[in-house]
């Protein structure tokens, strides 16, 4: 048995589970008048209802001295004072010191980084507004109408989920286009109606060595001096956002258009760092000034609330819950707001790349589950394909709603639709329909079975009133800090990544093996070896085009 197993608090939650198993959602309410007012907790504008839950009171102290058994305390002060706490890469974790205000310090080694992130920021601010008004012209002279992102997985994610989540703030003059796929084609239809005398690639990389993005942005580079005639054209149409100077100015973009950031950010924690060019030109430096000061607030929070009430702590330990105890695989992320279609793809990488563990800071196999599978869509599109799953289907799914009581774009009473829907699914996912219900309602008695919800399926409600930067920064920053609340119980590195490091060593030996002109040894499985020896037989010849 591992550290975390044989400890009493993991212990007396088995045993409270096991206790607890046959009470269901609908047992709970009928014993409880007032449950749903109760287990709820508000802060900083969001309310967290978190009643439709399978847990009492009980539940949730237990889950708290587990919390601090595992000392979670002293690791959260750990975090924000700069320790190496990234152990096996040996670094601070420190996005939280990228919106600290101007006047905090945060150590890394002796030295106060936060000076470093305000001159990036001023830095970001001076160059977003000349893109913004026009002063910062392309190489023809032409004002820049085009902002292409170039970059992948936390370098992508982010600007992306962030530009789609606050388009209503963003620049309507402007088009905004994200390419991370080495597949050719991402590059192509992002650029394909762009005029390249409009056009501004920002090169995201951290490390400026990731392949996909390397080829991308030499194809960007192509592109545009294929229409510009001219090398010097480079400097107007190229920035780039990376922590790696010697890298960027190998690759031909003066450092003098380079935004920094350091090793102390992770790459899913690096949206509100320069990552977020893209987003400070799509909304403006002040608007993304409000996004840092939403994080922020969820820092703030995170750091000083008792456990009772901290948002991110609640929603972590509720996340041990489902899957430790009620042994729940994976988490539906639904938000009820068309403008975060792209929130879950966000919230894969950041739970599934810090919690997708199987060993424990110290090395040894894990004997309980970690981060569990996330997924979602925007509701109510998702009531429509794979809602059937989460009522009826022979999985928990516990599920994350999110939802907003304004809109930014009223239509008839849409808002109002879109919302009933949204209370509706949680209402039915906890109670369902028995058999008594469908007999009083005449349905016939060999329909009963197909019809029948068993309900009993856990979910939280997240509300906030509107959709805005500061309301985007407080969102992303609760799920940052559940990540890390769960990353602590379960003894792991969020921190580090090598499965991605494994992809980007693997692609560069078979990538090899598919440009080398006479048939390579190989010597890989059987499988992969007549994969590859398929594909160099059947692809067209270099420069031949497409089979008709
Ligand atoms: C994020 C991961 C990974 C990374 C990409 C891009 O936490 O490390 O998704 O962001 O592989 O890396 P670069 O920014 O170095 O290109």
């Amino acid at each position: 048995m591992s550290r975390l197993t044989e400890r009493p608090q993991w212990q007396a939650l088995q045993a409270h589970a096991q206790a607890q198993q046959a009470l269901t959602l609908r047992d709970r309410f009928a014993a409880e008048p007032g449950r749903g007012e109760r287990l709820c907790a508000e802060g900083l504008g969001l309310f967290l209802d978190y009643s439709k839950q399978r847990v009492g009171e009980d539940t949730l102290a237990l889950l708290r001295e587990l919390a601090v058994a595992c000392g979670l305390p002293a690791r959260i002060e750990a975090m924000f004072n700069g320790e190496k706490i990234n152990a096996t890469e040996d670094r601070a974790v420190l996005h939280v010191a990228l919106r600290a205000p101007m006047d905090a310090s945060i150590l890394v080694d002796g030295r106060n980084v936060v000076p470093d992130v305000h001159a990036v920021l001023d830095h970001m601010a001076d160059f977003s507004r000349r893109v913004r008004d026009g002063r910062w012209t392309g190489h023809t002279g032409k004002r820049v109408r085009n902002v292409v992102s170039i970059g992948i997985g936390g370098s992508d994610l982010g600007p992306v989920m962030a530009y789609e989540a606050l388009r209503h703030f963003s620049a309507r003059d402007m088009v905004f286009r994200f390419v991370s796929n080495v597949d050719g084609t991402d590059f192509s239809e992002a650029t394909r109606d762009l005029d390249p005398a409009e056009t501004l690639f920002i090169v995201c990389s951290k490390t400026f060595g990731t392949i996909e993005t390397l080829s991308n942005a030499r194809a960007a580079r192509a592109w545009c001096l294929a229409a510009l005639g001219d090398e010097t054209a480079v400097a107007k149409h190229f920035v780039a956002v990376s922590t790696d100077q010697a890298r960027v100015r190998a690759f031909g973009i003066d450092p003098g258009n380079m935004f920094g950031f350091w090793d102390w950010v992770g790459g899913r924690y690096s949206m509100d760092s320069a990552i977020g060019l893209s987003t400070m030109i799509a909304i403006g430096p002040e608007a993304f000034g409000e996004m840092l000061a939403g994080f922020h607030a969820m820092d703030e929070h995170f750091r000083h609330t008792p456990l009772e009430r901290n948002l991110p702590a609640l929603m972590g330990l509720i996340g041990i819950w489902n899957s430790n105890f009620l042994g729940a695989d994976t988490v539906a992320v639904l938000p009820y707001a068309q403008y975060l279609k792209r929130f879950p793809a966000y919230l894969q990488q950041l739970t599934m790349e810090s919690n997708g563990k199987s060993v424990t800071l110290s090395g040894e196999r894990v004997d309980y589950a970690t981060g569990p599978v996330y997924w979602g869509e925007p509701g109510t599109n998702g009531q429509h394909s794979f809602y059937q799953l989460l009522h009826q289907g022979t999985r928990l799914v516990p599920c994350d709603f999110i939802g907003f009581i304004e809109t930014d774009n009223p239509v008839g009473e849409q808002h109002d639709l879109l919302m009933a829907n949204l209370f509706a699914q949680g209402e039915a996912l906890a109670f369902g329909k028995g058999v008594a219900q469908l007999a009083a309602e005449d349905v016939a008695p060999a329909l009963i079975p197909h019809r029948t919800f068993e309900g009993n399926r856990p979910s939280s409600t997240l509300l906030a009133q509107r959709l805005d930067p500061h309301t985007l920064g407080l969102l992303v920053a609760l799920y940052e800090h559940s990540v890390f609340v769960q990353g602590v119980v379960w003894d792991i590195d969020s921190f580090d990544q090598w499965g991605v490091e494994l992809g980007k060593s693997l692609a560069v030996q078979t990538g090899a093996e598919l440009a080398a002109a006479d048939a390579p040894v190989l010597k890989h499985d059987s499988s992969t070896n007549a994969l590859i020896q398929r594909y160099r037989r059947l692809r067209p010849q270099r420069g031949a085009g497409p089979s008709p």
